[in-house]
């Protein structure tokens, strides 16, 4: 089964195009001013030979949710793809491509690197039906040279979609097409986050559990000790060290980012330091 991510500008047609490609009405989609699609969601049908899985997202900008919160549903959304997607299909409505546009091809790169651009990724062009008598060809040439600079970064892979029209079943069948070419090309790989990115999170989740587990164990017992008279070993320190370190480095490893995994990681450090030191 083919693991689609639908990604792209809030409104750009993600879920209509994810109802398109599904040819059923699995995706809320509507003309709102505000992000309509606040979670990740999917569906999957007996597509072609192998049939299909579609993830749909919140968009990367223009919903209420902040940059961090934002990319922590992006990062389930790829989770929700069991291992990882075969393709990212990046919807841009066909008359944009601006600010808005740029910076979410720039998040999505600086979360997933530019390999899933030039490896994984098909642009979906959507409001097929504004072309009117044009052909895409001829839409591209008029189009500013960074959005076909974009198509070559994603190894020259478009399609346009009219998401009003989905009884027309040829543009799945070729957006389809592109994939499957796509996954051969992959020897049938798909997107993995690269190890680096899991471990800088999985350290830094890992340093701040420690510390503060550490701190939250042993810092009461050393006041109480003080005030007490009484001597206080290292234990109760070590055994939260490693045990805050150890649910820190968990929690970081699915954290949207570093500085995600410090914050969830001394949480995680907090609370076993005051478990810990009940015992
Ligand atoms: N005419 C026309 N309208 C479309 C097309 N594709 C999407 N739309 C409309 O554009 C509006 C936004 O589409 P959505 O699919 O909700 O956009 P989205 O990217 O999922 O938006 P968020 O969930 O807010 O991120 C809806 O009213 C769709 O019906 C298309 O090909 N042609
Ligand atoms: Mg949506």
């Amino acid at each position: 089964m083919y693991r689609l991510v639908l990604i792209g500008e809030s409104g750009s047609g993600k879920s209509a195009s994810g109802n398109t490609i599904l040819n059923r009405q699995e995706f809320e989609a509507s003309p709102s001013a505000t992000s309509v699609t606040r979670t990740c969601q999917s569906g999957n049908s007996q597509l072609g030979e192998n049939g299909v899985l579609v993830v749909d997202t919140p968009g990367f900008f223009g919903n209420n949710l902040t940059e961090s919160q934002s990319r922590a549903e992006i990062f389930k959304c790829v989770r929700l793809c069991a291992q990882g997607p075969h393709a990212f299909i990046l919807t841009i409505q066909i008359g944009r491509y601006a600010e808005q546009e740029r910076r979410v091809v720039d998040q999505m790169v600086s979360v997933f690197g530019e390999i899933t651009l030039k490896n994984y990724s098909v642009v979906l062009f959507t409001r097929g039906d504004d072309l009117e008598k044009m052909t895409l060809q001829e839409y591209l040439r008029t189009a500013p040279q960074e959005l076909n600079d974009l198509l070559s970064r994603c190894g020259g892979r478009y399609h346009v979609f009219n998401n009003r029209d989905r009884n027309n079943r040829k543009q799945v069948t070729e957006l389809l097409e592109t994939v499957k070419r796509m996954v051969n090309t992959n020897h049938g790989g798909y997107y993995v986050f690269p190890d680096h990115v899991i471990m800088e999170k999985i350290v830094a989740g890992l340093a701040a559990g420690a510390v503060v587990g550490a701190c939250a164990g042993v810092c009461p017992p050393v006041a109480v000790g003080l005030v007490l008279g009484k001597a206080v070993t290292v234990t109760v320190g070590v055994t939260c060290a490693a045990v805050g370190g150890g649910l820190g480095a968990r929690a970081g490893k699915d954290a949207a980012s570093v500085k995600d995994a410090v914050v969830k990681g001394a949480i995680a450090g907090a609370i076993a330091g005051a478990v810990v030191r009940q015992y």
